[in-house]
């Protein structure tokens, strides 16, 4: 799986849900247009076939004033609407929001990268970032546009004199402008929503057109703010900058595991607690020793009957209650709350640090199924994937 298109369904700045509107309804005005036009046009033609009319009966039939009318004007009417639509939202767009309550951003597109040029900070540095998408990665690394939610952003677009025209288009936000050689053009946008939205070039511009990526990533003020004003490093560093939700759709995650939901689609939901009754029994009964503790391989038939039973109830339930005295067959290893002694085991019941990197760095085979291994993530991205795991499974 790419990353491309993350967000796209995100609708997350201000003016999308104008867009989203006059889309839908274009579509489904049209559906109506539509069926209201080929719908009569297959009933007549077959009301109307050959062997149940005769010439004579329809040879005088001249028109009918009033029906050419109506089918003229309430087409009219509809096309009224999608111009009102189409044309205020297009307003909306087209009109800059003033520069004084507004952060004002020089981007340059060219083949095959964008760079980002911010205002001078109170120190008088100005940050600069870009950078080519790393395509053996298949990431951006830190080379983003970063911008403050719920804030009015200015987009001042050029591309160098001596290169093509670009598109820059960011389908989360629903905004699209070209990028022409020594021309400026402007767009803007303000998002609600803290996080990462994708970036493409949208105009055929050569060879490496199609990875001619970049991201948006939205900020808390404060956190902006705190970048901004710095002249350490042109991008920001900190966990802002990947969040977890993200990285599990960028990664193809997703298309194994909800995350929203409690279903099993190919491997187990992670919103879930995380281990089922079953997979403990699983365990218990056969052991495990793929996972890749240092600790080693956990012997098969821990426990037995009713005691295993028992166990797995408890653990499945996120070791809530009062622990069954059969638990001290597991505590040894994995300590008396089940949290694996500091990543000596695994934790059984939250997803922490170690078991997310040894689940990437071994795979896991269990008794759901097989998860492939992931040797490209960085500690940083399992930082940021095991902060949202546990958020969301609290
Ligand atoms: C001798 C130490 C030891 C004991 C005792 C022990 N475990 Fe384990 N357990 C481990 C180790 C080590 C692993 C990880 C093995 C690997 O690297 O694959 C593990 C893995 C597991 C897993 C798999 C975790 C996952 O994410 O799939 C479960 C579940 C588990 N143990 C439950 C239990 C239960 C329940 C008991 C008590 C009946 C128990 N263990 C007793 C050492 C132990
Ligand atoms: C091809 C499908 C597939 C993909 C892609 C996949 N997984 Fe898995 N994953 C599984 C299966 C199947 C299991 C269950 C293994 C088992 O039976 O214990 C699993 C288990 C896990 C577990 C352990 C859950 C637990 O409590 O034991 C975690 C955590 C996990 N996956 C995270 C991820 C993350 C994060 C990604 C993306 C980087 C990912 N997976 C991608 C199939 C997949
Ligand atoms: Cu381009």
């Amino acid at each position: 799986m790419s990353n491309t298109l993350e967000g796209f369904n995100a609708g997350a700045s201000t003016l999308s849900a104008d867009v989203d509107f006059a889309f839908w309804l274009h579509i489904w005005l049209s559906l109506g247009l539509f069926l209201s036009v080929v719908g009569p046009m297959f009933y007549f033609a077959w009301k109307y076939r050959a062997d149940k009319v005769k010439n004579e009966d329809i040879g005088t039939v001249t028109h009918h004033t009033g029906l050419e009318i109506t089918w003229t004007v309430i087409p009219v009417i509809i096309m009224m609407v999608f111009f009102y639509y189409g044309n205020t939202t297009m307003q909306m767009f087209r009109t800059m929001p003033a520069e004084s309550q507004s952060i004002v951003v020089n981007v340059e597109g060219s083949k095959w990268k964008w760079k980002y040029e911010y205002p001078a900070n109170a120190s008088g540095h100005v940050h600069k970032i870009g950078g080519v998408y790393d395509r053996d990665k298949k990431t951006m690394g830190l080379a983003a546009l970063y911008v403050p939610v719920n804030t009015n952003i200015i987009l001042k677009m050029t591309a160098p004199v001596d290169d093509v025209i670009h598109s820059y288009y960011v389908p989360a936000f629903r905004m699209k402008e070209d990028v022409v050689p020594g021309r400026t053009t402007q767009q803007w946008f303000n998002s609600s929503k803290v996080g990462q939205f994708d970036v493409e070039c949208a105009e055929y511009c050569g060879t490496d057109h199609s990875y001619m990526y970049s991201k948006i990533v939205v900020m808390e003020k404060a956190d902006y703010e705190k970048w901004f004003e710095s002249t350490s490093g042109d991008t920001p560093k900190g966990d802002f900058a990947k969040d977890g939700k993200s990285l599990l759709r960028q990664h193809g995650c997703k298309s194994c595991h909800a995350i929203d939901t409690d279903k099993v689609l190919v491997g187990p939901s992670l919103k879930t607690r995380r281990l089922t009754k079953e997979q403990v029994l699983d365990v218990i009964e056969n052991g495990q020793d793929k996972l890749g503790y240092a600790m080693g391989a956990m012997p098969a038939d821990m426990a037995k009957g009713a005691d295993a039973e028992e166990i797995a109830t408890y653990v499945a339930s996120g070791m809530k209650g009062t622990k069954p005295a059969s638990f001290a067959a597991c505590s040894s290893c994995h300590g008396e709350d089940g949290k694996g002694m500091n990543g000596m085991s695994p934790s059984l019941i939250s997803y922490d640090k170690t078991l997310i990197s040894n689940v990437f760095k071994h795979g896991k085979q269990g008794l759901i199924g097989t998860m492939p291994k992931y040797l490209d993530i960085s500690d940083e991205e399992v930082a940021a994937i095991v902060k949202y795991l546990n958020k969301t499974n609290d």
